[in-house]
């Protein structure tokens, strides 16, 4: 498989599953472009655009095992300019959401991420509440996480300063880059930490920089960037997930702008980064405490002490919840989007939407 899969990220774990699960006449190849039902696909330098083969699709119960950006795949090249898609490689990490609507709908948003770059403009869009289920999201799939706060040039250094501090007093302890990409002031920060053969993802809100940042890293107008209205709305710009390799080795992965994020799981995401709150509850007379109303509660006196922000602590609670019931609606859905015939074309749709 060489030297060139390796760059592209296939280490010596992933490389072993690919070659049991792929046939002799597929290759494996990762996965560089989605945009709906289409995929693009790379292998080595060559890059063709793909689809799932109908086999694939008709035994893929869940959107979520459809193939995702920055998977590794077995594919079989029906001609020099086309390939077909027969397997997804087990994901070593991911990224995945429950998406917007009343409905359970989850969503693979990218797949063996190395870093996720969870991008916020300093300007109107900085929210904690929001980068805390970022959080949730980036440990829920193994991935590790890096706060990007974007746009610095709109606001003064003690603006800033004030920001940073709000997060790191909701007991956020993740590393926070300040970036603007029109002085360039923090870039060199981001170039640092890239290392060759690492994928990084980035996620945010639309209008928050993502496409102009990745720009600024290649050095090109690669991307797409959009105008941004004055409220700071964004428009949607991107509006399909690529996989870029900038010169020096380091991918990165844009995706369209999100407005919702809602988060699944066993809640072990939710309890991951909340671990000041955890540890202030070991305390707390009863083990079953609920922190409402019991006697003894360590929660409810770290909020009165002002230890404990009950923002900090409601989004906590939020996001447990939601966690919860999340996870216990999904195996029903799942077994009713049976057949599985037929998923494979409510699954595009989804796609479609919800982007
Ligand atoms: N002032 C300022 N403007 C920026 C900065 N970064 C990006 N912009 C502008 O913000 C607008 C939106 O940037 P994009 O890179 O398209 O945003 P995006 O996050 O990719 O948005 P979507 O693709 O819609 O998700 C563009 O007009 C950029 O020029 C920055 O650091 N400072
Ligand atoms: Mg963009
Ligand atoms: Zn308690």
């Amino acid at each position: 498989m060489g030297m060139e899969l390796s760059r592209l990220g296939l280490d010596p774990g992933l490389q072993e599953q690919a070659e049991q699960l792929c046939l002799p006449d597929q290759r494996v190849a990762r996965v560089t472009a989605v945009d709906r039902g289409w995929y693009v696909v790379r292998n080595g330098e060559r890059e063709v655009p793909a689809r799932a083969t109908g086999r694939f699709l008709n035994a893929t119960a869940s959107t979520m095992d459809m193939p995702c950006i920055g998977d590794w795949v077995c594919v079989h090249y029906d001609s020099e300019e086309s390939a077909s898609i027969h397997t997804v490689v087990p994901r070593r990490s991911f990224l995945h959401r429950k998406s917007a609507g009343r409905n359970i709908e989850l969503q693979m948003i990218a797949a063996n991420i190395d870093i996720a770059f969870i991008v916020q403009a300093c300007h109107y869009d900085f929210n904690v509440a929001r980068l805390e289920r970022y959080l949730v999201m980036a440990r829920e799939g193994h991935v590790e996480p890096l706060l990007v706060l974007t746009k610095t040039d709109l606001i003064s250094a003690a603006e800033l300063q004030h920001l940073i501090e709000q997060i790191h007093q909701s007991g956020i302890n993740t590393r926070v880059i300040a970036v603007s990409n029109i002085t360039g002031a923090g870039l060199e920060q981001i170039k640092e930490l890239m290392i060759p053969g690492q994928t990084y993802c980035l996620l945010g809100s639309s209008g928050v920089g993502k496409s102009t940042l990745i720009n600024q890293l290649t050095g090109q107008d690669t991307l797409k960037t959009g105008m941004v209205s004055d409220s700071g709305e964004g428009r949607h710009t991107t509006v399909r997930r690529q996989l870029i390799v900038l010169e020096q080795g380091a991918m990165f992965i844009d995706t369209p702008g999100m407005r919702e994020i809602g988060v699944f799981g066993a809640g072990e995401g939710v309890e991951g980064i909340f671990d000041d709150i955890l540890e202030i509850a070991r305390t707390c007379r009863f083990t079953n405490c609920s922190h409402t109303n019991e006697p003894g509660c360590a929660v409810l006196q770290a909020i009165k002490n002002n230890i404990l922000q009950p923002e900090h602590y409601g989004n906590y609670v939020k996001l447990k919840q939601e966690a919860e019931v999340n996870e216990n609606s999904y195996p029903d859905k799942r077994k009713k989007n049976k057949p599985a015939g037929q998923d494979g074309q409510t699954g595009m749709k989804h796609k479609k939407k919800i982007i």
